[in-house]
C-alpha cells in the first residue's frame, strides 16, 4: 500500500513515532449532529480507504457510522448510524481477513461486551452473535487465522469505567464458538512502567513482521486528576501470540498536545487502526483524542520493532 497517509519525521526529531502535522484529521463536528468522533478503524478498500467510526451524537448516544476517504485524510462520514443490534456500539476495530472485512466493536448487551459483524462493501453488515458474555472491551482480531483459527484479543472489564484490565487471547473455528482463553499481559508494575500499570487493552490489528506480531496497546494511569491513557508496543509470538516476547517500557505517544488533553475525557490517546506498507515499513495510527476528536501518528514499523525489543521490561 503506498497511498497511506504520511509525514516525514520532522527534522530534529528523535521520537519513535511523530504525530501528523495538521492533527487532528478529523473534527468533532464533521456530522451535523456529532458530539464527537474518535476510538474509529480504518482499512485500505477499492482505490482508497473505509472506515467504521465512533460517532457519539448531540444525544451523547454511541452509535458506529461508516466512512470512505480517498487519501485516509480527509473523510466523507455518512450521517446515518449503522443499525446493530446492541444499546449502544463503540471503539470499533476492522480487519479483513480471506474474503471479508470484519468489524468488532464494544456491543451493549446488559453491559458492554464484544459485536461482531462481517461486511464485502461497507454497505450491508451481517451481525453474528456477540463474542463473549459481558463484560468485556477492547476486542481485536488478527488479521489472518493462527493455528487454523480465528484468533482475537479482548480485554475482560466490568460495567463502568473498570479500573483494572488485562489482555486475553481467544479462539473460534467460526467466528461464534470462542474458548481456548488465554492470558497475554496484566497491567506492569506501577515502578517499572507507571503509564501502563492500572489497565491495559489492545488497540489496532495487530501487525504481521518476522520478530512476532507487533501489537500496540493503550495503557492507562490512575492521576490524581484522573485516567491518562497513552499507548506502548509488544511483540506477540507468532504462532503462540499468548506468548509475550517484549513490550515497550516507555510510551510511544502519551497525551500532550491541546488537542490530547482537552476535551470531553481530557488525557487519552487511544489506538484503534494502523494502516502499514510492507515494502517501506511506514506505518500510520489512527488514534482518539481526548475521546472527542481523531489523530494521526507515524513511524517505521522496523524501528519500533527494535525500539519494543530495547526498552522491553520483560
Ligand atoms: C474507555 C473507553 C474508551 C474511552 C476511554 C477514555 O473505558 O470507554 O472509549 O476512550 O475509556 O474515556
Amino acid at each position: 500500500m503506498t497511498n497511506l497517509p504520511w509525514e516525514e519525521r520532522p527534522s530534529g526529531s528523535h521520537e519513535v513515532m511523530w504525530r501528523y502535522s495538521a492533527n487532528p484529521v478529523i473534527p468533532r463536528n464533521l456530522l451535523p449532529d456529532s458530539n464527537s468522533i474518535f476510538n474509529s478503524a480504518v482499512v485500505p478498500f477499492r482505490d482508497g480507504f473505509a472506515g467504521v467510526f465512533r460517532c457519539d451524537d448531540t444525544n451523547r448516544r454511541m452509535a458506529l457510522h461508516v466512512g470512505f476517504s480517498k487519501d485516509g485524510i480527509t473523510w466523507n462520514i455518512k450521517p446515518e448510524k449503522l443499525q446493530l443490534e446492541g444499546d449502544y456500539a463503540y471503539d470499533p476495530r476492522v480487519t479483513f481477513i480471506e474474503d471479508r472485512y470484519w468489524v468488532t466493536w464494544c456491543n451493549g448487551y446488559h453491559g458492554p461486551t464484544i459485536g461482531i459483524a462481517w461486511t464485502t462493501d461497507f454497505e450491508t453488515f451481517h451481525q453474528m452473535e456477540n463474542a463473549f458474555l459481558p463484560y468485556n472491551r477492547n476486542g481485536v482480531l488478527f488479521p489472518r487465522k493462527i493455528g487454523g483459527k480465528f484468533a482475537m484479543l479482548s480485554r475482560p472489564s466490568d460495567t463502568g469505567h473498570t479500573a483494572f484490565g488485562d489482555i486475553f487471547y481467544s479462539e473460534t473455528p467460526d467466528m461464534e464458538f470462542w474458548g481456548h482463553h488465554r492470558h497475554v499481559m496484566a497491567p506492569a508494575p506501577f515502578e517499572v512502567s507507571a503509564w501502563q500499570c492500572m489497565k491495559i487493552g489492545a488497540g489496532p490489528v495487530p501487525i504481521e513482521t518476522p520478530e512476532g506480531w507487533l501489537l500496540f496497546y493503550h495503557g492507562v494511569l490512575r492521576s490524581c486528576n484522573g485516567y491518562v491513557y497513552s499507548f506502548g508496543s509488544a511483540l506477540l509470538d507468532l504462532d503462540r501470540p499468548w506468548e509475550v516476547l517484549a513490550r515497550s517500557g516507555p510510551y510511544l505517544i502519551s497525551p500532550q498536545q491541546p488537542y490530547e488533553c482537552m476535551g470531553d475525557v481530557p488525557n487519552v490517546c487511544f489506538p484503534c487502526a494502523a494502516l502499514h506498507d510492507p515494502a517501506t515499513g511506514r506505518v500510520a495510527v489512527y488514534y482518539g483524542c481526548a475521546d472527542t476528536v481523531t489523530g494521526l501518528a507515524f513511524g517505521y514499523i522496523p524501528e519500533i520493532v527494535e525500539w519494543t525489543k530495547k526498552t522491553s521490561i520483560l
